[in-house]
């Protein structure tokens, strides 16, 4: 059984990850009005992932016989409008929920809570994936980005991410 401040920590998770979801949706928008294309499809696959993220969460908790108590998901603030202000947006964003998986896995740790801390180690994996992406897309905008052929040609390689369901944990 989930004691009851995982399953409130966790509940908490699943809301972030669904602002996730939200806030990549936000920038799909944002590429698809800039006709970045491929950019919108990135964004779109990141946006399904956050979503399977969130799932992850849920099933945990519904397994564990818990409760799920979904909350409202903010409206994601938006202001940037180039690629490389949308990446940096989203590596900073990234890093905000490592911080928020590293909490949960030591609630786990103190709790010694061990099937919430096996699911977590995944998201800590998965943190990584996300801020090292992050920062790979940002360095390759900050020395193409002015380049309207680089630009042209990522565009198109982003076009190509399809969604995978990731096996979580
Ligand atoms: Fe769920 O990893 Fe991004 O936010």
């Amino acid at each position: 059984m989930i004691s009851e401040k995982m399953q409130e920590a966790l509940n908490a998770q699943i809301n972030k990850e669904l602002y996730s979801a939200y806030l990549y949706k936000a920038m799909s928008a944002v590429c698809s009005q800039e006709n970045l294309d491929g950019f919108a499809n990135w964004f779109n696959i990141q946006a399904q992932e956050e979503y399977a993220h969130a799932m992850g969460f849920y099933n945990h908790i519904i397994d564990r016989g818990g409760v799920i108590n979904l909350l409202a998901i903010d409206a994601p603030c938006l202001k940037e409008r180039t690629p490389l202000d949308l990446f940096k947006r989203t590596l900073e964003h990234e890093q905000y929920v490592t911080a928020c998986i590293y909490e949960l896995s030591d609630l786990a740790v103190a709790e010694n809570d061990k099937p919430a801390k096996l699911l977590l180690d995944w998201y800590v994996r998965e943190q990584l994936e996300e801020e090292s992406t992050a920062e790979k897309i940002i360095d390759t905008l900050t020395r193409f980005g002015k380049d309207e052929n680089a630009l042209f040609f990522l565009d198109k390689d982003f076009s190509t991410r399809t969604f995978v369901q990731p096996t979580i944990a």
